[in-house]
Parts: C-alpha cells; structure tokens; sequence
C-alpha cells in the first residue's frame, strides 16, 4: 500500500505531539504507524523502558490509547492476563499489545515472552530494537551487536546480537516479521497483517537512536536505511514456518549493485569508532556470507 493511502486508511494519530522521547526518536517513529495500522481499539502493555517515559505524565499522556506501564519481566504476563479479561467479558474487537525495548525482550522479559509464545497467547509482541538499554543510559544488552559502544561495553562489545526473531519463530507461533523504523510502509502492512491473525504474533523492529548511538538527530531514517541496504539488518515474515524476504532485503540480495557497504553504515555512528579498518572488512565477509545463506532461505518453509 502506497503512503498516500495509507493516510487516507487512517488519518488518526496516536502517538501526539508532546511526547518526551528525544528529537529523532525511532520507536515513537514506529509507533505511530503501527498505531494506525491497528486503530483506537487498541491496549498497550509497555514494560520499563524509554517508553515508559516518552507516553509523559498523566493526564497529559502523548499516546492515545489505553498504555499500561508494567514492571519489567511482566509485560508478556499482563497482556496475557488483559487478553483474558477481554475474553470473559465478550470483547472480541480490542487487539491487546506488548510494546517493549530490546532489554526488557530479549534478557529481562525472555521467560514471561517465550511462556505466551508456546501458550499461543493471541496478542501482538513487539520489539522495539534500539540496541541496548537506552532508558537508564545506554547500558549493553543482548542485542546490541559486537563491536558496539555502550557505557558497560567502553571499548566495543565483544558478543554477537541474539537473533530474537528467529528464536520466537522456532516457537511454531502463526507469524513473525523483522521491520525498521525507517520503512514505515513496511510496518504498517505487516501490523494489519498480524493485526488479522488469530495467536501470539511477534514483530521485532530495528530503532536507531540517536543519543546511544551517537549520530546527529537528522540523520534517524537514513541510519535505518543504511542497516537495511547494507545488509546489517533484514527485514521478512516467518508465516506459519515459511521465511519470506521483504521487497527492501530481497533488492539487495538479488541485486548485489544496490547494497553499500557496510562501512557506511558503520561509520555514520560513533558508537562503532572503536571498530578498525580490519574488523569492518571481517564483518562485511560475515554480512556477505550471510546473504548468500538467506537468499537459500527464501521461500523455504524453517519450522514446521
Ligand atoms: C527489574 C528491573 N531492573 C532494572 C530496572 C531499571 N530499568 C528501567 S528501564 C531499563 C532499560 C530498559 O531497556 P530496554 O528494554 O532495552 O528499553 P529502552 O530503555 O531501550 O527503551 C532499566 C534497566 C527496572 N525498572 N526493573
Ligand atoms: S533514548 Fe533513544 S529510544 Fe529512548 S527516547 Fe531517546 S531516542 Fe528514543
């Protein structure tokens, strides 16, 4: 769907201004569009994290829906329990959310998360990826990538990023999708995909940051596209087991012309200055490597 129709589809905003994220925010970026993907009928369950602070002080709240702030390991628990709640009272037309950092997902929040997962809890997860704790300062977590600058990693981290994606699609639940921020065509469709789906669905969304990861604040859409066209992040589904590249990740994979490189990418942030000439070049070998393996993958059913 083209962005003038969407904007015809769903001309409400739900992320309004006066928020408190900072300038060039990614996640409220994301937000706003999977909010209109999924409209007013909407409850979010938000675990610790930046977002916690940018919904503002009640009763000036900047999200417009029902945002419910829970304690970090529980978020996955409290949806559960409202998509309970909704079903005994014969609510059949409120999509219930989780919306949580990458901490709060994949370290903190990992057990509540894979419990609904393998319950096939019906409600939405969605990581927003901004690569480390970000709320309480930039501390690492298990996704932010190696070679990256954190306060707790001063001199670049040494461990790989976890693949949460492809751990919750290998919990066989109906529908998994990787996005970013800067695509915000690609996350809308792929909300109001899952927003039809019955089951835990799970959408994990790259944010670039501009505070921890140290880049002008301009510069928020065009850091996301440069992750996407280097390669360094992938966007696709994982529908009922079947992986399927997104048009973004298939261009660069069929048509080698169109990636950068991932110096490029690499470059436009501070947090990487700790990286060498040589590391870059090892890595764009794995990112290469790497391509060549998923474009196999594609159409090809991965869990059954
Ligand atoms: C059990 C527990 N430990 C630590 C904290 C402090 N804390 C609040 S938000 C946060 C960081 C959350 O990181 P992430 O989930 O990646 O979200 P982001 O801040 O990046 O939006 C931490 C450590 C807490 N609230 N509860
Ligand atoms: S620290 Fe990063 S993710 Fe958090 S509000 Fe600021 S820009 Fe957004």
């Amino acid at each position: 769907m083209s962005a003038r129709k969407i904007y015809q589809e769903a001309p409400e905003e739900y992320v309004l201004p006066g928020n408190s994220a900072c300038q060039g925010c990614g996640s409220t970026l994301a937000l706003r569009w999977i909010l209109k993907a999924l409209g007013k009928r909407t409850v979010i369950v938000n675990p610790a994290s930046c977002g916690c602070v940018y919904v503002g002080l009640y009763p000036r709240t900047a999200i417009s829906v029902p945002y419910i702030q829970m304690a970090f390991a529980a978020g996955p628990a409290a949806a559960s329990g409202i998509v309970g709640g909704l079903a005994a009272r014969g609510e059949k037309d409120v999509t219930v959310v989780c919306w949580a950092g990458d901490g709060g997902t994949a370290d903190i929040g990992v057990s509540s998360l894979s419990g609904t997962a393998e319950r096939n809890t019906d409600y939405i997860y969605f990581c927003y990826d901004n690569e480390a704790y970000m709320n309480t300062g930039t501390q690492r977590s298990g996704s932010t990538p190696a070679g990256a600058w954190t306060t707790t990693t001063p001199l670049g981290k040494k461990e790989n990023k976890k693949d949460m994606a492809l751990i919750m699609a290998a919990h066989r639940i109906p529908y998994v999708a990787t996005t970013c921020s800067s695509y915000p065509i690609d996350i809308y469709n792929k909300t109001k995909k899952a927003k039809n789906i019955k089951g835990m669905r799970y959408i994990h969304i790259l944010v670039p940051c501009p505070p921890g990861w140290r880049f002008d604040t301009g510069l928020t859409v065009k850091i996301g596209r440069l992750a996407v066209q280097s390669g360094m992040w992938l966007l696709y589904e994982v529908e009922n087991g079947v992986f399927r590249l997104s048009p973004p990740s298939r261009t660069i994979i069929e048509k080698p012309e169109k990636r950068i490189p991932v110096r490029e990418y690499i470059r436009a942030q501070e947090r990487f200055s700790r990286m060498s000439d040589e590391e870059i070049k090892s890595l764009q070998e794995i990112i290469d490597k790497k391509l060549e393996k998923v474009a196999e993958l594609d159409g090809k059913t991965l869990f059954f």
